[in-house]
């Protein structure tokens, strides 16, 4: 990295201290951007990196709520707008107790790339709370959500902010968060939010997107490598919306998920993951995967097991991390390349740490960072936003082919992106500057705001 780019971080980290996220994902991100710096001084000459990693917009407040038992609760709420350049801010919220401001920043941060890289007219943002969802009625979803809205409405609008779900937020939680939106404007402003039911706004194939995209990113990938699918067995870690249904397509796909997790354990199920059986735990009853080895004879579950060393002891082709920031570690990555693993692609945020990277890249194995890998499920949600606009509702198969479309569009310019700039299959690198120019070059036309 150039002096000035190292400087330029340095500031960014002591002007945000104590947020260990957001230093990870901003060094990420200037760690490719020297080549484009160099190329191009327009983006010094207007502080475009400077303005970049300062959000336009930092929202925190107070989430009182009443529990079943009466008494009163506190949580907190945030929501980063950061940077509104292509579009209305977009992403999604995090209900988890581990959310703080941090988190709220580097998922922000990484979704201006993402949202770029779709080429779909939308900015970057991110929210949350540190509410805890797992154990709470439906009726204290409610109450909270309904709370968490009567704060945030007036910051969000289909052309101002845009929230939609992520680890704790799903369609239950968008029905009571839209419900109350709708209350409080007076307005069936669909376009408000995302990942709406598909019999009130939402869109098919916004369920599925993200693990569809993960894996459809992941075999035009292993493709540069005359792969597929076809016979490949597939670790898939966290057992929510991305993780099952990046199971489902792999299955589609003619490869076999042998494992997948959640923060309790590990279940290894040699004949293939019975999809069915996981969504009728996870999705309909809302319980946790052990119960899954207790009503499946071929599965064994590992209390508190660690699902990348599964590549010690069976073969594994593909590894696809769809649970959480900095699960993949070092070791585990050492492990994988070990093992043999062809492709390791992200359907989380940042599941891999920079040392995980380090030695995955090293090993050969072919790495897809999240802004690039899970970019599927923002932008099926700003396909869902155009169908709003037009007061429309698309088949399942057109929504799909459109996805498809999309992720094969992200992989290819990533991946001219990094040749262009003299790092062939550095798909880091390519998603890093093909998303920065985007933006970069819509806020020079923008002016200095
Ligand atoms: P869900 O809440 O549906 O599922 C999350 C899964 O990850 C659960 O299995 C959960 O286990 C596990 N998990 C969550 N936090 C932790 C933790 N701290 N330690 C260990 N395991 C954990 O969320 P999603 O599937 O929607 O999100 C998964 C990842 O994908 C996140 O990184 C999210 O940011 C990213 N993502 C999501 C998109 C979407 O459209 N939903 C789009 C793009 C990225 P447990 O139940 O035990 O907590
Ligand atoms: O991380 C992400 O891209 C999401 N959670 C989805 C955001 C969205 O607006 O659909």
């Amino acid at each position: 990295m150039t002096s000035v780019l190292s400087s330029l971080l340095d500031d960014v980290l002591r002007r945000n201290a104590g947020e260990p996220e957001f230093h990870q994902a901003a060094r990420e991100v200037f760690g490719s951007l020297e080549p484009v710096i160099a190329a191009h001084p327009r983006y010094a000459e207007a502080a475009v990196l400077e303005r970049l990693t300062e959000p336009e917009r930092q929202l925190i407040f107070r989430v009182p709520w009443t529990d079943d038992s009466g008494r009163v609760r506190v949580n907190r709420g945030f929501r980063v707008e950061f940077n509104s350049a292509l579009g209305p801010y977009k992403g999604g919220l995090r209900f988890h107790p581990s959310v703080t401001l941090g988190t709220v920043k580097f998922l922000g941060f990484e979704q201006i790339f993402k949202n770029a890289l779709t080429g779909l007219p939308i900015g970057g943002g991110k929210g949350g709370s540190d509410f805890d969802p797992k154990g709470k009625s439906d009726a204290e979803v409610m109450r909270f959500c309904q709370s968490f809205m009567t704060e945030l409405y007036r910051h969000l609008g289909e052309h101002t902010d845009v929230p939609a779900g992520d680890i704790g937020v799903g369609g239950r939680e968008i029905g009571y968060l839209f419900g109350q939106y709708k209350r409080i404007t007076n307005r069936y402003e669909s376009g408000v939010l995302t990942g709406k039911g598909v019999g009130w706004g939402g869109s098919l194939v916004r369920t599925e997107a993200t693990g569809y995209g993960a894996v459809f990113f992941a075999q035009r990938m292993l493709a540069t490598r005359g792969r597929d699918f076809d016979g490949a067995r597939v670790l898939v870690s966290g057992s929510g919306n991305v993780a099952i249904y990046a199971i489902e397509k792999v299955h589609q796909f003619g490869g076999t998920v042998v494992a997948c997790s959640d923060s309790s354990g590990v279940v290894y199920d040699p004949e293939g993951i019975d999809l069915e059986l996981l969504r009728q735990i996870k999705e309909v009853e809302r319980g946790r995967l052990s119960a899954y080895a207790e009503r499946r004879p071929s599965a064994d579950y590992r209390a508190g097991g660690d699902i990348w060393a599964l590549a010690s002891e069976t073969r594994i082709d593909v590894a696809i991390p769809c649970a959480t920031q900095n699960e993949l570690d070092a070791a585990a990555a050492a492990t994988l390349a070990a093992g043999g693993v062809a492709a390791v692609v992200e359907g989380a945020n940042m599941p891999c740490t920079p040392e995980a990277v380090a030695v995955l890249v090293q090993s050969g194995i072919l790495f897809a960072p999240g802004k690039a890998a899970n970019a599927g499920g923002v932008a099926t949600s700003a396909l869902e936003m155009q169908q709003n606009a037009s007061r429309d509702a698309w088949t399942f198969e057109y929504a799909e082919q459109r996805l498809a479309e999309i992720m094969n569009s992200i992989h290819d310019s990533c991946a001219a992106t990094a040749e262009e700039y003299g790092a062939p299959g550095d798909y880091v690198l390519g998603a890093n500057i093909a998303g920065f120019v985007r933006v970069a070059d819509a806020m020079l036309a923008l002016g200095v705001i």
